[in-house]
Order: C-alpha cells, then sequence, then structure tokens
C-alpha cells in the first residue's frame, strides 16, 4: 500500500475498502484472520515515530482485532523496522501491538483447508538485483538495525527521505522494480512443500501458474511434477487507480480460479 502523508487518497481508498472488507468477514468456525503482507507504509523509521495514517490504521486494525478478528503483519522493504525494539526507548510501544497484531516471518506457510499457503513480501524473490540483495542484507541486520534506531527522529526521517530518492533513480534507470527471479521461485516452493505462492512487491498483479519439470513424470532432482500457482498482489496508487484484496478461502489457487482462454 505504501501509505503515507502524499497521497491521502489511497490511503483513504485503501481504508475504506478494509472497513468493507473486514465488515463482511464471513462468521466461521475461526477468527476470520487478515494478512498485510509488506510495505504498509512507504517508510518506517521505528516505532517511537508515528505518522497520522499508521495512527488511524492501528485504530482500524485494534478494533478489528478486540471484535474477534486476527490480524498479521509481514515487513516489506520499506517498512522492515516494523516492531524492531528501540535500543533507547525500550518501553515504547511495538506498533504491531498498538493494532492488536502478530508480526510474521518472511516467508510464513499458513494452512487453508488442509492446503499449504505460502505468503511473502517478493523482494527476496529478485535475487537478479544483486545491489538490492546486498542491501536487503545490510538493512536487515542487527548491528545496522540497532545503529539507525539510536539516531534521533529527524536523522532517522532524512536517512529514509534519501534513501527513498536512492531508490527511486535506482527504478529510472531499470524502468521498472527487478521481477522475481523463477528460480528462486521454485526453490522457495520446493523448500516450502506448496503449490501456491501469495506475494506482493513487483507491482505486476498476475496470477501465474505453471507445471514443475518437463511435463508429467518426475523432474531432473526426482521431485514428482507439479502444477504451482504464484499470485502476485496489486499495489495501491492513486492515478490511475490500483489497488485490492485478495479473499482467500477453501477454492483459492484451485483450477476455478485459473484464468479462462
Ligand atoms: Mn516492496
Amino acid at each position: 500500500m505504501h501509505l503515507d502523508g502524499t497521497y491521502p487518497s489511497v490511503a483513504q481508498r485503501f481504508l475504506d475498502l478494509l472497513d468493507v472488507t473486514l465488515a463482511a468477514a464471513p462468521a466461521g468456525f475461526e477468527a476470520p484472520c487478515l494478512f498485510l503482507l509488506g510495505d504498509i507504509f512507504e517508510y518506517w523509521i521505528g516505532d517511537d515515530h508515528l505518522p497520522a495514517v499508521a495512527q488511524t490504521l492501528a485504530a482500524r486494525l485494534s478494533a478489528f482485532s478486540r471484535s474477534g478478528g486476527r490480524v498479521f503483519l509481514m515487513h516489506g522493504n520499506r517498512d522492515f523496522l516494523l516492531g524492531v525494539p528501540m535500543p533507547l526507548k525500550p518501553q515504547a510501544t511495538r506498533f504491531p501491538a498498538r493494532c492488536g497484531a502478530t508480526l510474521l516471518p518472511d516467508p510464513v506457510v499458513i494452512e487453508v483447508a488442509g492446503r499449504r499457503v505460502a505468503l511473502s513480501h517478493g523482494d527476496a524473490l529478485c535475487t537478479d538485483d544483486l545491489r538490492y540483495q546486498q542491501w536487503r542484507l545490510q538493512c536487515r541486520s542487527a548491528h545496522w538495525q540497532q545503529q539507525f534506531l539510536s539516531r534521533p527522529v529527524k536523522e532517522r526521517l532524512a536517512m529514509a527521505r534519501s534513501l527513498r530518492q536512492q531508490s527511486m533513480q535506482a527504478q529510472a534507470v531499470t524502468e521498472t522494480i527487478s521481477g522475481v527471479n523463477q528460480a528462486a521461485v521454485d526453490a522457495l516452493m520446493t523448500q516450502l512443500d506448496t503449490g501456491l505462492l501469495i506475494h506482493g512487491h513487483t507491482h505486476q498483479p498476475m496470477l501465474h501458474h505453471w507445471q514443475t519439470g518437463a511435463g508429467a513424470g518426475t523432474t531432473a532432482t526426482g521431485e514428482r511434477s507439479a502444477w504451482r500457482l504464484r499470485w502476485v498482489l496489486s499495489d495501491w496508487a492513486a492515478e490511475p487507480p490500483r489497488g485490492g484484496v485478495l479473499p482467500i478461502t477453501a477454492a483459492t489457487g484451485t483450477a476455478d480460479h485459473w484464468p479462462r482462454g
């Protein structure tokens, strides 16, 4: 969603759809679950700095969790500091707690109607972008995070702004956010033993389906050939208006959901 103060219309549309989606959550045997798979915010400099849109979102999510829903958050490449303890302010309320939410690792496997479904932000799969993966390793290290979070808010805001500018310049050169690497996708799905992967990040919403190995039978590595699905979520944008929510039910990712033709 990349929520920030720059595009209030995007934040409003997201919050409105969230209200509709949460209100429509079916009453079942278990609590309805909401998963936000990272880059909820355009940037996040620490849980001690709460932008207005973050306060609004936290209030809505907290109300949903108090009414029996369950909320799960995941880090993206913009908001990877969300929920990380502040070295100099250990008593600061963590953002997930403020939302009544649980912070998930990336990737994570959930079970839906007996099927294993993998959820990820998606940036770790863009392995062709070596410079980005180096930066990812660095900024996800405890050392870098403790150093960054120990700086005053003003300095952290300035650093976040400069990082966003560098990221925009890099994207202007390559014209697009790097796509996922197919070998990395297959390796992850084999490792997680799942036939359905849901992620965002690439801003290229699409349902991909393919067969592992060359046709039917067994693959070169001896695995049984199988159909795999990768559902890429839409990003949220102001112009033209874009964005959406993927309801996950027992039928998600089955043949009924494949595009025709
Ligand atoms: Mn992202």
